[in-house]
């Protein structure tokens, strides 16, 4: 295992110190955001965790070995590669064999930090179920792995593209807790609300922390969801952006894009017809996410 794994030099000294690690996925720079934004972000959100007493392990690939923690000049590479590979659990044994780099989704993330002992990852959105899936069959990986691999993953709830009302069923019979930060409603990404209730509301980040320790001190395997929603300021208009959704999902049908590519094409069509706005959007849920989560990794510490 350990011949896999790459310790940047401050992580390593931040785990012989014991500092509270968080982990930051690497897709969302390479297929999430364009450049230079995708760059800044995430040298921003690795700052916003420092100042909280945390220490930032961004994760990606590089020759086949999982980098936990990056260089400036790692990071650099993938926020400006243009064939970055995008890797999910399926696709981890290639890229490992063949040394190969890439980008990790929020469920090798979530795989590279547990082996990483890091219990705490933060992304933007998580990925679920695609509307019409009962036709397509297009469900993320990242839900199936919320069901098995032991990481709270602290997200603006599911990305708004997606038919959230599956993505819940899902979770629940994944056996996945979804807590809502201080909100009694699923947060939908770009966007505070979706008319969809949530069950468990939590005020704390010292709450969450009870019950991740809960769940895993019982032997209950897998993650845990926090869904944090956007702040008021940046949170866009439902009706913009749902026309905006609409006109990406069409234009994805007419150029027959599906799989792993749909993603990163939704999210590119919908900065292009929103004018950027969503670009802001995206940048500041991630922003505040990456907050939360090293609040959450400092209490999940503590006890
Ligand atoms: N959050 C963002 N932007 C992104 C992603 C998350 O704000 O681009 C990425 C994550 O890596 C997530 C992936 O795992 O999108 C989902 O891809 P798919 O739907 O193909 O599973
Ligand atoms: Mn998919």
């Amino acid at each position: 295992m350990q011949d896999y794994l790459v310790f940047s030099e401050e992580v390593q000294q931040a785990r012989a110190a014991g500092i509270p690690l968080v982990a930051l996925e690497s897709t969302i720079i390479s297929h999430g955001m364009p450049y230079p934004e995708n760059l800044e972000t995430a040298k921003g959100v690795e700052a916003i965790i420092a100042q909280q007493g945390a220490m930032p392990a961004t994760i990606a690939i590089i020759g086949g070995k999982i980098q936990i923690g990056l260089s400036e000049a790692q990071m650099e590479f993938l926020a400006t590669e243009k064939n970055i590979v995008k890797a999910s659990r399926r696709d981890l044994p290639i890229i490992l064999s063949k040394k190969l780099h890439a980008s990790t989704t929020v469920a090798a993330t979530m795989i590279c930090a547990a082996r990483a002992d890091i219990r705490v990852f933060v992304t933007g959105g998580i990925g679920g179920v695609h509307r019409h899936a009962e036709r397509t069959f297009d469900i993320s990986a990242d839900l199936q792995e919320f069901a098995q691999t032991p990481v709270v993953v602290v997200s603006a709830g599911a990305k708004a593209i997606l038919d959230l009302k599956l993505t819940m069923e899902y979770l629940e019979t994944m056996g996945v807790p979804v807590l809502g930060y201080q909100t009694n409603e699923l947060p939908a990404f770009y966007t505070r609300t979706s008319g969809i209730p949530l069950e468990n509301r939590v005020e704390t980040p010292e709450e969450i922390a009870n019950i991740v320790r809960a769940k895993w001190q019982f032997g209950l395997d897998g993650g845990v969801m926090v869904a944090n929603p956007i702040p008021s300021e940046f949170s866009m208009n439902p009706e913009t952006m749902n026309a905006a959704i609409d006109a990406a999902l069409a234009q994805a049908e007419n150029h027959g894009i599906e799989g792993k590519a749909l993603t990163p094409f939704l999210l590119d069509y919908i900065k292009q017809v929103t004018g950027g706005e969503s670009l802001r959007a995206n940048i500041a849920l991630i922003k505040h996410n990456a907050e939360i989560g090293a609040k959450i990794a400092v209490a999940l510490h503590r006890a």
